[in-house]
């Protein structure tokens, strides 16, 4: 009789162990909902450490159609913060509640740059309508961050008009963003001429508007003549070229311009681009889901250590046969 009743014992605790979890995922949305900022953080901490429950409770989500994911990338120091910084304010003075969400590569090269981020965004911290967070991007391969896709919603579900997520546009991660966002803001500066070349490699599918920041230098208006040039090419009848907008984001202008471009996105945005991204995302969650037990440092190591006479498929055939 002891072991039944030991096993009563035991389910009786897991019982309370999860009732506990899910009261509190309940309790921090609802808080969260209502605008409470500290219950926010610590959903989106718990989901970035997929605490026990983080699942379901993304399963239980639900969030309003209004809503749009604006991703603003380019390359490094092209403004991209002080832009941002801008737009939150002529969102906020249109009544709108604006949510960022910053990604910051972990590589040393920009480790000041979260820092800076905090600086830059000071002025809004104590704002009740604007909500920022700083991330790590974690060791993800090039990537944003393993759980931006995920945050973004939870996001979403805090009620947001607009979320910003911010990042710098190296390796994957204008592709990433492009799956995540229903709007990708590409920044560029005067000084892009390299950047052109690798727009053509894939940045310029991505772009649904690109800014030419630092319009304050020499060579703004060259650029900007060259570069709706070039989209002027690539268009065609049933896809009208990308627009461009000139800003200067330290003098906060041309932001004005950058939103109303960003509302118009929304409203061409299509049906078919629409199935697109979800697709997208879709195929993004399921294949970190699978690959979720790979630790990303082991990983590395892994291919470090191996010789000349390495052979990528024979490596991988531990990962993926089952
Ligand atoms: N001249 C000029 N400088 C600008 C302008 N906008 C931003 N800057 C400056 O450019 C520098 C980089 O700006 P950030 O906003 O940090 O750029 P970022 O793209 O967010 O940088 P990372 O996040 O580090 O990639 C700062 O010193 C800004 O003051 C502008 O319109 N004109
Ligand atoms: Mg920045």
């Amino acid at each position: 009789m002891q072991p039944v009743h030991n096993y009563i014992h035991i389910i009786g605790q897991l019982v309370v162990i999860l009732s506990y979890f899910s009261t509190m995922w309940n309790e921090l949305s609802s808080k969260a909902k209502s605008g409470d900022f500290k219950s926010l953080s610590r959903l989106l901490s718990l989901v970035e450490n997929r605490v026990e429950g983080y699942y379901e409770f993304l399963s239980s989500l639900s969030f309003g159609t209004h809503q749009k994911v604006v991703g603003i990338t380019g390359p490094p120091g092209a403004g991209k913060s002080t832009l941002t910084d801008t737009l939150i304010a002529e969102w906020v003075k249109q009544g709108k509640r604006v949510g960022v969400l910053c990604v910051d590569p972990s590589s040393p090269f920009h480790l000041g740059a979260l820092l800076g981020d905090r600086i830059r965004m000071s002025s809004w911290y104590n704002n009740d309508k604007v909500y920022i967070r700083s991330l790590a991007s974690r060791g993800s391969l090039g990537g944003l961050h393993p759980m931006i896709l995920e945050m973004t919603d939870v996001m979403r579900m805090a009620g947001f008009d607009i979320i910003l997520v911010e990042t710098v546009g190296v390796g994957q991660s204008e592709i990433e963003i492009a799956g995540l966002a229903d709007c990708t803001v590409v920044v560029l500066v005067p000084e892009s001429g390299d950047e052109i070349q690798v727009m053509k490699a894939g940045l310029m599918e991505i772009a649904d508007i690109f800014v030419v920041n630092k319009a304050d230098r020499p060579g703004a208006d060259l650029f900007v003549a060259n570069l709706n040039n070039m989209l002027h090419q690539s268009s065609t009848p049933d896809k009208a070229p990308t627009p461009v907008v000139k800003t200067i984001a330290v003098e906060h202008k041309g932001s004005a311009a950058v939103c109303e471009a960003i509302e118009a996105t929304h409203r061409s945005s299509n049906a078919k681009r629409k199935t697109w991204l979800l697709a997208a995302r879709a195929m993004q969650i399921i294949a970190k889901e699978r690959t979720r037990d790979i630790d990303k440092q082991v990983f590395l190591k892994d291919i470090e250590q191996q010789q000349d006479t390495w052979n990528l498929y024979r490596f991988i055939k531990k990962y993926i046969s089952h």
